[in-house]
């Protein structure tokens, strides 16, 4: 028996959205040592939503964009608030995996030019949302899932549409686009753990085409 044969399996998960099992976990080494160096240069902050409340989230970026959120609304910015300097750029392989991913979901050709980074501590959450911030809906989203395992929230097109839970685990990735680009979606607050390559954590990489 194939005991990663579950693991590495590809999910729909409606469509056009697919949870690529197992997807990144060939790199997912360099992965973890490209966000310890993008948060050396542009370091992992609570970033405030526009109700003036701090996220549980942590979160940093890298490419020529980064996602930001303050008490005028959420965009992105070239220029990173904390540190007035460029983001850094995309760690060798990040482009590379998220390219790899999208085109084996059916998304060839995606360039991504923001990729946010999440950090989760036990408790940490994301509330169900759709990723609407960017100018150009016709590329798909890529999201690697690092270190701690989490239940991803997974809904249709209506904030009210009901929503499934799926495992997320180190190495996975899910991309979704086309008629799935605007569905909700979000992480359930994150059970304690301790994890081989990322202790008490999970991270996350979005990567996305904001233009
Ligand atoms: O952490 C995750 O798996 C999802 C992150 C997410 O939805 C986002 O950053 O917009
Ligand atoms: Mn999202």
């Amino acid at each position: 028996m194939d005991l990663f044969a579950d693991e590495r399996r590809a999910v729909a998960l409606g469509p056009g959205a697919v949870l690529l099992g197992g997807f990144a976990l060939p790199v997912a080494e360099g992965l973890m040592a490209g966000i310890e160096a993008v948060g050396r240069v542009a370091p992992f902050r609570h970033m405030v939503t526009p109700g003036g409340k701090a996220m549980s989230v942590a979160m940093t970026n890298c490419g020529a964009w980064g996602w930001i959120s303050d008490r005028a609304g959420y965009r992105y910015q070239g220029v990173d608030p904390l540190t007035g300097g460029a983001w850094p750029a995309m760690p060798q392989g990040f482009e590379t995996v998220a390219v790899e991913a999208a085109a084996a979901a059916g998304y060839a050709g995606f360039a991504p030019d923001a990729c946010l980074v999440n950090r989760y501590a036990p408790g940490a959450r994301m509330a169900p949302h759709q990723d609407r911030d960017e100018a150009d809906l016709g590329a798909p989203i890529v999201s690697v899932s690092l270190g701690l395992s989490a239940t991803f929230l997974w809904g249709g097109l209506s904030r009210g549409d009901r929503l499934r839970r799926h495992g997320l685990h180190h190495g996975d990735v899910v991309v979704w686009g086309g008629p799935a680009r605007l569905a909700f979606h979000g992480v359930a607050p994150l059970q304690p753990g301790d994890h081989p390559a990322a202790g008490a954590l999970r991270y996350n990489l979005t990567f996305r085409k904001t233009r």
